[in-house]
């Protein structure tokens, strides 16, 4: 028997035909990137990331909003994706079908080896022209990056708050919630729209994996207090028997 898996929620997932995944900050947590609710460190530590993640603060300062994701590029760029990042990878190949949707921009699940990752709020190694938001190759190492199109700023390519959701990104996460058979909510704090609003879409069994219980949890089939790198591989070996 599993020591952190209820048996309950084990064949649910056995029995399922289509699972979804959303993770959190939180999945990543165990690799090293501090959690996005976390106090930063050294000069982030006075900001409060929800103030920095924004178009109003890239507008009035995005020498120091590009100072920040720069900073946080390079703490992605030193860590691995870790246990929980490839349990995930490796439940795709357990179920029928898996839907994994991310709130995360570091791209860890991708280096895991999931495939097909919808990440709902953008990618932290993308650079976007500010006014169109097309794409453009990494950046030219300029205190603020330039579109070599039309000579505006760059940003970062991700989604600021405000600012909303690619559509298919939201239209096919929304989608996988309705359909699935289960649905599991990993490393987040559940605050954050509309990724919060995904649970619960349907009749599926709806477990969170987080050491810290969600207010959401008490809604849920399952609140599994534990962490997702430990929890995650335990969950997917039993499957797999
Ligand atoms: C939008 C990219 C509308 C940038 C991010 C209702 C409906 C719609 C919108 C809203 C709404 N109410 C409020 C809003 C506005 C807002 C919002 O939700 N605000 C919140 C704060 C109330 N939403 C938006 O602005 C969204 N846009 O709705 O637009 C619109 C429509 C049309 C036209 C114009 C506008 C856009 C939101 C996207 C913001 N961008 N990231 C960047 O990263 O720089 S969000 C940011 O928060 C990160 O992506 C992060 O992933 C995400 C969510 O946070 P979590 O992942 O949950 O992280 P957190 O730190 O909070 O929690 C970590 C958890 O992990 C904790 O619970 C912890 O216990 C747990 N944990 C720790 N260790 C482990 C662990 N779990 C497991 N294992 C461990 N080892």
């Amino acid at each position: 028997m599993s020591r952190e898996v209820p048996e309950r929620l084990l064949a649910a997932l056995r029995d399922a035909r289509h699972v979804c995944v959303l993770t959190g900050a939180g999945v990543s947590a165990e690799s090293g990137v501090p959690t996005f609710r976390e106090a930063q460190e050294g000069l982030w530590s006075k900001y409060r990331a929800e103030d920095l993640a924004t178009p109003e603060a890239f507008l009035a300062d995005p020498a120091l909003i590009w100072r920040w994701y720069r900073w946080r590029r390079g703490v992605v760029g030193n860590v691995e994706p870790n246990p929980g990042h490839r349990a995930i990878a490796r439940l795709a190949g357990v179920v029928p079908r898996l839907t994994l949707v991310t709130q995360n921009v570091d791209g860890l699940h991708r280096r895991a080896g999931s495939r097909d990752v919808i990440e709902l709020h953008g990618n932290l190694f993308e650079d976007r022209c500010f006014a169109d938001g097309t794409l453009h190759a990494g950046d030219d190492g300029l205190d603020v990056p330039t579109c070599p199109d039309c000579g505006g700023h760059l940003r970062p390519g991700v989604v600021w708050f405000g600012e909303a959701v690619p559509e298919p990104a939201l239209d096919a996460s929304c989608a996988a919630a309705a359909d699935c058979d289960v649905f599991l909510s990993v490393g987040t704090s559940s605050l954050v729209y509309p990724a919060a609003g995904l649970a619960k879409q349907n009749g599926a069994v709806v477990a969170e994996i987080n050491p810290n219980p969600t207010s959401q949890a008490a809604g849920f089939d399952f609140a599994l207090a534990g962490n997702s790198g430990i929890v995650l591989p335990e969950l997917v070996d039993w499957l797999a028997l």
